[in-house]
This record gives C-alpha cells, sequence and structure tokens, in this order.
C-alpha cells in the first residue's frame, strides 16, 4: 500500500537507515596505531599504482580525495602520511557492525564493507524512534570497535543515503515526510546519490542546477536525455523510491575490465594489460571477501569480434599472482592472438558458500 502525502509517495512509512562509516580504512588505521591520531593520513598509494583510497578528516582539509593520485595528494599535503591497505582490518570491523545491524534487524543490506542500509520499521528492539536507532547503533559501533559512523534517517533508500553524508563525520541526520521535498528541491544536482560527475555536468547543460530544477522537467524530457536513469530521477526527485531493503542480495560473479583508448597489440603490452585488470579484479574479490573457482578472461577486438575462455578450479585461487598466472595462460590458450585489442575484462564466478569458504581457509 502507497499514499500520497504533499505530493510524496509514501513507502508505507518505512523507517530507512544508511549507515556509513566516517574515514573508514583511515580510522581504523588510527586507532590501530595511535601515532597516526591527529595526523593527515592517506591509505593506499602502493608504488606500484599509487592512488589514494581514503584519506583521514585531517588530510581532507588539504583537499586529499578518494581516488585520487598519491603525486597530486602529496602536492596538497606535503606532511600527508601513507599507510598500506589492510583489508583484514577492515573486514573485521566490517564484520563487526554487521552484527550489530542484525542485532537490530534481520533487513540489513551492505552496500561495502563500510555502509549498509537497514530497515528498521520493524525491529528486534521494539523500538518507535529510527532516530533513537540510529543513534544507538552509531553507540554500538563506537563501543564495539572505536570508530564513528554517520546516519541518515528517512522513508527510502535515496533519503537515507543521502542524509548520511551531510553531518559526516559522526552525526547523523534525519529527513521527515514533510520536509522531503524541500530538502530535494534545494539539493544541488551533484549531490544526488546517482547523479555522477559525466550526468551532473550535463543537467548543468540544461540549466538543471538543483532538485527544483530537475523537478521542474518532464518524464519525457528526462528519458530522452538520460535513458532509463531519467525516470528514475523523475521519482526520486519527488521523493519516490519504492526500493526494498534487499538483504538477500547475491552476487553471482564479480569482474573487472578495461577498454583501451589505443587498441594493444604488442604481446608485452597485452600482458601488462592482462596484469592490471587482474589487479583490479584481485582488489575488488578482496574488498567483497569472496571465494571463487571459475575465472573468465574475455578478450574483445578492434573488429568488435569477442573471444572468452574460462576454467574451474577444484580450489579457489589465492593470490593475486596466482591470478594472474591463470589469466596469462588463459590468454595463452585462445586460438586468435593477432588482432589488436580493444577491451581485455577478466571475471570470478562460482562462488563457494560461506560454510564452504571456512572450510578452505582450515585448509
Ligand atoms: P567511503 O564510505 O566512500 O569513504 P570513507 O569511509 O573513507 O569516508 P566517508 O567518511 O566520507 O564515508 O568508502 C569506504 C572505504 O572504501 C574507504 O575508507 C576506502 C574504500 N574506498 C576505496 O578504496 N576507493 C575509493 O575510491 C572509495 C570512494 C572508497
Ligand atoms: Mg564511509
Amino acid at each position: 500500500m502507497f499514499y500520497m502525502h504533499d505530493n510524496i509517495v509514501i513507502n508505507e512509512g518505512r523507517k530507512i537507515l544508511h549507515i556509513d562509516m566516517d574515514a573508514f580504512y583511515a580510522s581504523v588505521e588510527q586507532r590501530d596505531f595511535p601515532e597516526l591520531r591527529g595526523k593527515a593520513i592517506a591509505v593506499g598509494g602502493s608504488r606500484d599504482r599509487g592512488v589514494v583510497c581514503t584519506a583521514s578528516y585531517e588530510a581532507r582539509k588539504f583537499g586529499v580525495r578518494s581516488a585520487m593520485s598519491s603525486k597530486k595528494a602529496r602536492q596538497l599535503c606535503p606532511d600527508l602520511i601513507f599507510t598500506p591497505v589492510r583489508f583484514s582490518a577492515y573486514r573485521e570491523a566490517s564484520a563487526q557492525i554487521r552484527e550489530i545491524f542484525l542485532s537490530y534487524t534481520d533487513l540489513v543490506e551492505p552496500l561495502s564493507l563500510d555502509e549498509a542500509y537497514l530497515d528498521v520499521t520493524e525491529n528486534k528492539k521494539g523500538m518507535i524512534s529510527a532516530t533513537e536507532i540510529a543513534n544507538q547503533i552509531r553507540q554500538d559501533i563506537f563501543d564495539k570497535t572505536q570508530l564513528t559512523a554517520s546516519a541518515g534517517i528517512s522513508f527510502n533508500k535515496f533519503l537515507a543515503k543521502t542524509a548520511s553524508d551531510i553531518q559526516k563525520p559522526n552525526g547523523y541526520t534525519v529527513i521527515i515526510p514533510k520536509h522531503a521535498q524541500r530538502f530535494l528541491d534545494g539539493l544541488a544536482i551533484e549531490k544526488f546519490h546517482g547523479i555522477g560527475k559525466v550526468t551532473a555536468q550535463k543537467m548543468h547543460h540544461y540549466g538543471i542546477k538543483n532538485g527544483q530544477h530537475l523537478r521542474n522537467q518532464s518524464q519525457e524530457f528526462l528519458a530522452q536525455n538520460f535513458g532509463k536513469s531519467g525516470l528514475f530521477y523523475y521519482n526520486i526527485v519527488r521523493g519516490n523510491d519504492l526500493r526494498k531493503v534487499n538483504p538477500t542480495r547475491i552476487r553471482k560473479s564479480i569482474s573487472a575490465e578495461n577498454t583501451f583508448s589505443n587498441d594493444v597489440s604488442l604481446l608485452s603490452e597485452i600482458e601488462l594489460q592482462i596484469n592490471n585488470v587482474t589487479e583490479m579484479l584481485f582488489e575488488r574479490i578482496e574488498k567483497a571477501n569472496l571465494l571463487g573457482l571459475t575465472i573468465t578472461l574475455k578478450i574483445k577486438y578492434n573488429d568488435f569480434t569477442i573471444a572468452s575462455k574460462g576454467i574451474t578450479n577444484s580450489d579457489p585461487l589465492k593470490s593475486c599472482a596466482d591470478y594472474k598466472k591463470l589469466a596469462l595462460n588463459l590468454y595463452q590458450s585462445l586460438s586468435e592472438t593477432q588482432k589488436p585489442i580493444r577491451l581485455i575484462g577478466l571475471k570470478l564466478s562460482n562462488f563457494v558458500s560461506d560454510s564452504d569458504q571456512k572450510q578452505y581457509s582450515l585448509f
């Protein structure tokens, strides 16, 4: 049952939280290495790739951001301290916060290691106020992990997600139905979750700079210029987001691919690119904490024909080096190796279940 309220379609009066850890990797590092506390630090930036995963809030004051090259980060903040990525520590904290979420509701949908949606309309503590729940969760997280989180509290996913960013770090924002339209109208277009840089630029080009401008556009105009997403924008700017918190989102595969601006044909270059794509994939596998048995290499040639080759192992591979070796073997086993290459992709699928995973890790 949905009903209308101030032109906003309300999703059965759900109480949705979005909880997101503050400067997650950097906060874990500052917690575990007290000498880093209060300092501008960047996690990542290892020499082979040189990209910042995230920066402490002290470093953000200088403009250091996620996905920035380490070189640029160092220019902005000469005293920046780089620390290596320690996935196992982040995974441990992630498991702890997930356990806390599950003590409130089973309707938990993790989006990554450090954030999740929770539907707390009905909750295990019998609490009425979603705000109170959010703040109790933030306190539980702090007590258990000594880390802070921010929360967005609203009646749909889009608003909750947008809200959790507003009072970061260590804060919370509530958007009640009555205030949703005013909030959305005033929201800068680049703050809409799901509207990326490129789309935001395109919107600016049409004079759409905030929610109100967006709401003035017809469904037809948005569909014509932004395709399927256009309809999504049409709805969310009216506070209309009926997506359910989906705790059973099961991932079937995880992949990485790279399309080259210039076709690649030298064997040494191809090997280098296969290694790059494999590193991208391995990073995602580690982040998602998944083990899988089937690895598939996909090559798109400059004439747009596609070749792919997969292999299923009896045990999951563990190291990036193993993945690289296998990806190169798959490439060598392709029959066509003369044509220049446009795209290289690598995919892991056939995941082993949780209990199997435990068995594998025992060996
Ligand atoms: P985010 O939640 O986007 O960022 P954050 O937790 O570091 O900071 P904020 O306080 O703004 O939420 O991402 C969570 C973690 O994911 C982040 O700590 C590191 C990792 N990450 C990357 O490795 N690369 C990226 O480009 C981004 C955005 C995040
Ligand atoms: Mg975060």
